[in-house]
Order: structure tokens, then C-alpha cells, then sequence
């Protein structure tokens, strides 16, 4: 069981001078960062929370954000990273799910209904940072295997699944990046993405276990962002495409400063016409392949190859292993298509409380993604289809069996089918077939699923029906939803 100095302190006593974050007007140094977070750490144990207790987190992207986070690394504390878009409802399920014994939360939230669908103890962030803190417990050591963070992802039967994000995940997701793009003293990172996706989070592991300041944004914003790169001297940002869609139209005839030198476009599969818009704008595009349970990208593909390999997501990075198997098990050939697995010390131990879930996942020490992809015969990944009808909106997960789950319970509907659609800001979007068994609005639908769903979850349009498409066995046939998208005008 392998031990590491705990990664904010050693930061701090490395490089106590060196910026560690830019937010708003604040700038904050590694050695006040590690200053703030003991101090939170103090408070956090005031409350009474303790080292292996799970911790729900529901703030947004910022400073004290960060600060909290760090403070739960220092005292051994597993963070339950909580998606501020969801509703209430769902929240309130992965609390219960992960056995939080605690929920730190920020006024702006406060009020959710969250707060009296749950059992545990919550604090708002406003007032936890108004406590005594007590003389800190820090745990000056962590071990690689501990877990560090939960984040929870969707599957094909509805409901989410913890994903445990070790230490030693997030150290070799760290190094894994660095040996690709590599590390340089100028290095600054841009972060608009959400710190509660691993896109975000593994912005900050980064920033401690390499020293590189980091400019973190509140929201997504192209201007700011262009503007930022600019002035802040920002090297490198973390895209989902609606992201480098947006910078591409902001930008229009001007160019990124010079020493930008990479955008980092993961969260899902990247439309070859915005890959050709970067080329043709100078901006240089990393294109990857990862996932939560792979404590972000696992495969990486450099700008050199951007037209030589246009739509591949890239090579393994150093520390991984990857390769595709065909149904019947055995490797698949270059060229030919099968399941992508892979294998690293970045790839979590499993999901949280589900020995049987992970026991699925996993083989040999092989982790089954669902995804479909082909090597070529350089080894280069090229994902053709996503795991379990996988909708991503935005970078956003929307699982149709989710979806439709909420939509049976409406008494109106009696069956209920949902795909995805082609969007040209999101991506994709979700739709849904209906059949009805009474009178109902579209209206009335949507409605319903607001009450139970993240609002980028809900349909964007509802087609009634007389019937859906199913096997003798009366299985929904989505590959045929999916060509009847293709007749719908939208
Ligand atoms: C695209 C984003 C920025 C859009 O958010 P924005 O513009 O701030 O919207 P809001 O002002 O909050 O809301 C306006 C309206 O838009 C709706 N809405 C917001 N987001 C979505 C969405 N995704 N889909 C559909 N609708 C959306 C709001 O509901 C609101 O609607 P109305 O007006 O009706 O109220 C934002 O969505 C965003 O930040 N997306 C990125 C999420 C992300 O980071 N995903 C990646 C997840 N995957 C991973 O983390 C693994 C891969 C990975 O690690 C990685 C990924 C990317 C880059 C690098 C890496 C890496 O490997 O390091
Ligand atoms: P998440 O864990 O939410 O980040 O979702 C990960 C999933 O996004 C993967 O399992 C894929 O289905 C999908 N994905 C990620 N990167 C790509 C890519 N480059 N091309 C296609 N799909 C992708
Ligand atoms: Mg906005
Ligand atoms: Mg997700
Ligand atoms: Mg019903």
C-alpha cells in the first residue's frame, strides 16, 4: 500500500510562492491556498467530521470551491462530488446512495427542497467558514489506493453509480497528461469546465502535483475566455465541443495569442467540421477519449496528427493499455470494430457499494467501457459508438433508460421510447416517442419531467405514436428510433 506526502502541502512547501489560482480578482499563492484550506480543515473537524467519512459537495465553480475541496484532502475526507444541475431528487439519491454523513452546500442552493429530502447533516459553505476551527488533525500522508472522490455517472438500467476516484488515480491521470502534452514552467491552465465533472476536478490535481497556476472560471464564457487567454497567459483549457464551438464563432477573424498551446477536447465525440474550423484558425486541438472511471482522458491525440488522423481520438497515454475485443472475446484486428478496454493505474478500483456492477465491468483487470471503436493499423483510436445508447448533450450524460423511466410513471403514458438527436450547439439533444393511453399535452410532459429531471435531461420534442418498434421479444428497438430521428425535421 503504496504512501505519498499529502499532495497540497507537499505543494506548498515546494513552491510556496507560485501562483496556484486565478479567480476574479482574487490570486491566490500554493502556500495561501494550503494556509485557507488547513483553516477550513479546522472548521470541517469543529463540525465534527472526520477522517473515511463521505462528503457531500455542492458548490460551484470557485475559489473557496477549491479551497474546500483541498481542506477534505487534508483530513482524509472522501468528497461526494455532486452535478449542480441536477434536481433535488436526484441529488438526494446519490447522497443517500454514496452514505454521505455530511452535505457542505452554498447559500445560492440552499433553499433546493434538497435540503428536507435528506437525512443528513448539511452546512452552507457561508457558514461553516463563520466557525471556530479547531486545532487541525492533517493527514500528512495519503496512500495511493485511498479514495479521494466519488462521481457519480448513469447506466443502462436508471440508476447512477458511484465512481471511486483513488489518489493514485488522480496522480497517474496527472502524470499520464503531463508525459503527452508535457509540463512546462509558463504552464497555466484555463478551467470553465465544472469542478464536479473529472474534466474540471483533474484541472486542480494538475495544478497541485504539477505547480501551474490555473485560471478558474464561473461559468463558460467566450469572450472571457479569449479575453483571459490573453492576459492571465493562459497555455492550455479543458473544451467539451459546445465549448470550442462557442470560441470558434466568438473569434471569428481574430487569432488565440501565441502562446496558446493546446485546447484539451474531451466529454465526447468531436464533429470533424469544428476540427477543421480549429485548423483552419490555428487552434490547436488535443482531441481525446476518456471518462469518469478513467479519472479523465485516457487517450490522446497531438495536434501533428489533427489531418493525418482527423476523427481519432489519439494513443494510449504512457501509463495505460488499450485494446478492442471482438463479442466473442478475442482481440479484434486493426480495422475492425469491437469493445474498447483498458487498463491503468488512472482506471478506478470500481463502484462504490456495487461488488456485483464492477465484477461486470471488469476483467483480468480489464475495464469493459460499453464503447465501440477500432484500432488502425498504427494504433490509433477511432470510437465509433457509445456505451449503452449514451446521449451527451453539452458534455453532459443523458441516459435513455432514465429518461424513460420517469416518462412510464406519467399515468398518461403507456409506452415511451427515447433517442438522441443531432444538435448543432449541444451536440445531441434527447427526444421521446410516446405512445398514450390518454389525453395529455406536451406541455403537461415536459412539466413533469422538470419535477424529476435535470433540465438538459428532458426532451427537447415529443413525438406521440401508435406504436413503437420491438423484437418478438418485445425489446424496444432503438436502432430503429434512431432512423426514425433521421425523418424528423428539428
Ligand atoms: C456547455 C456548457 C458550458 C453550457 O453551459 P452554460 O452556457 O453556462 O449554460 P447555462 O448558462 O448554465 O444555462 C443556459 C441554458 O442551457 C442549458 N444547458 C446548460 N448546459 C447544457 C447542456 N450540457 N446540455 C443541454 N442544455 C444545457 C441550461 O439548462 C439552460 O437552459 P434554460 O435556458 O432552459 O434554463 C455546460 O453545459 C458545460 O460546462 N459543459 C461541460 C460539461 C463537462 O465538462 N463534461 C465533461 C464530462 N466528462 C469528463 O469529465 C471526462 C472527460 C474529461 O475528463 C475531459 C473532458 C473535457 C476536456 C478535458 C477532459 C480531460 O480529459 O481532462
Ligand atoms: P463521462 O464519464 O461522463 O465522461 O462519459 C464518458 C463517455 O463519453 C465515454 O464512455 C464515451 O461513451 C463518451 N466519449 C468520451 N470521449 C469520446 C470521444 N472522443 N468520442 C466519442 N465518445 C466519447
Ligand atoms: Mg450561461
Ligand atoms: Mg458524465
Ligand atoms: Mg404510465
Amino acid at each position: 500500500n503504496e504512501t505519498m506526502p499529502n499532495f497540497l502541502k507537499k505543494r506548498a512547501f515546494l513552491t510556496p510562492d507560485r501562483t496556484a489560482v486565478y479567480f476574479q480578482e482574487h490570486t491566490v499563492t500554493f502556500s495561501e491556498l494550503y494556509h485557507r484550506s488547513q483553516k477550513v480543515a479546522g472548521q470541517l473537524q469543529t463540525l465534527g467530521i472526520k477522517k473515511d467519512q463521505f462528503v457531500g459537495v455542492l458548490l460551484k465553480n470557485h475559489l473557496d470551491t477549491v479551497v474546500i475541496l483541498f481542506a477534505l484532502q487534508l483530513i482524509g475526507v472522501k468528497a461526494v462530488i455532486l452535478n449542480n444541475r441536477l434536481t433535488a431528487a436526484e441529488i438526494a439519491w446519490q447522497l443517500t446512495d454514496s452514505k454521505a454523513s455530511f452535505l457542505i452546500i452554498e447559500d445560492a442552493f440552499a433553499k433546493m427542497e434538497l435540503v428536507h429530502l435528506i437525512s443528513l447533516k448539511s452546512i452552507t459553505k457561508e457558514s461553516l467558514f463563520q466557525l471556530e476551527p479547531m486545532e487541525q488533525i492533517i493527514q500528512d500522508e495519503i496512500s495511493l489506493s485511498d479514495i479521494c472522490t466519488i462521481m457519480y455517472t448513469s447506466g443502462t438500467t436508471g440508476k447512477p453509480k458511484g465512481v471511486i476516484q483513488t489518489y493514485g488515480n488522480h496522480w497517474w491521470s496527472s502524470v499520464g497528461s503531463a508525459l503527452n502534452l508535457g509540463q512546462m514552467e509558463s504552464d497555466c491552465w484555463l478551467c470553465s469546465v465544472p469542478l464536479f465533472h473529472i474534466s474540471g476536478f483533474s484541472i486542480l490535481m494538475r495544478s497541485v502535483i504539477y505547480g501551474m497556476p490555473i485560471v478558474l472560471h464561473d461559468h463558460f464564457d467566450a469572450e472571457k475566455t479569449i479575453a483571459d487567454i490573453q492576459a492571465k497567459k493562459v497555455t492550455i483549457m479543458s473544451v467539451v465541443g459546445t465549448m470550442l464551438t462557442g470560441i470558434v464563432e466568438a473569434l471569428n477573424d481574430r487569432r488565440l495569442s501565441n502562446h496558446f498551446r493546446c485546447m484539451l477536447l474531451g466529454g465526447g465525440p468531436a464533429p470533424l467540421p469544428l476540427l477543421n474550423a480549429c485548423v483552419e484558425k490555428d487552434i490547436p486541438v488535443f482531441q481525446s477519449y476518456g471518462m469518469t472511471e478513467s479519472s479523465s482522458q485516457i487517450v490522446t491525440l497531438s495536434p501533428e496528427y489533427s489531418l493525418t488522423k482527423l476523427g481519432s481520438a489519439g494513443k494510449t497515454l504512457f501509463p495505460s493499455q488499450l485494446i478492442i475485443v471482438k463479442d466473442n472475446g478475442s482481440p479484434a484486428e486493426a480495422g475492425e470494430a469491437g469493445e474498447i478496454i483498458v487498463k491503468g493505474p488512472n482506471v478506478t478500483p470500481g463502484y462504490l457499494y456495487r461488488p456485483k456492477a464492477t465484477k461486470k465491468r471488469f476483467r483480468d483487470g480489464w475495464f469493459y467501457t460499453g464503447d465501440i471503436g477500432y484500432l488502425d493499423a498504427d494504433g490509433f483510436l477511432y470510437v465509433i459508438d457509445r456505451r449503452s445508447d449514451l446521449i451527451i448533450s453539452g458534455g453532459e450524460n443523458i441516459y435513455p433508460a432514465e429518461i424513460e423511466a420517469v416518462l412510464l410513471a406519467h399515468p398518461a403514458v403507456s409506452e415511451v421510447g427515447v433517442t438522441g438527436i443531432d444538435d448543432a450547439k449541444w451536440g445531441q439533444v434527447p427526444v421521446a416517442f410516446i405512445v398514450k393511453n390518454n389525453v395529455v399535452s406536451v406541455d403537461d410532459l415536459q412539466q413533469f419531467c422538470l419535477n424529476k429531471l435535470a433540465r438538459y435531461k428532458v426532451p427537447k420534442v415529443f413525438y406521440f405514436t401508435e406504436k413503437l418498434p420491438r423484437n418478438a421479444a418485445k425489446k424496444l428497438l432503438r436502432r430503429t428510433l434512431r432512423e426514425w430521428v433521421k425523418d424528423i425535421e428539428y
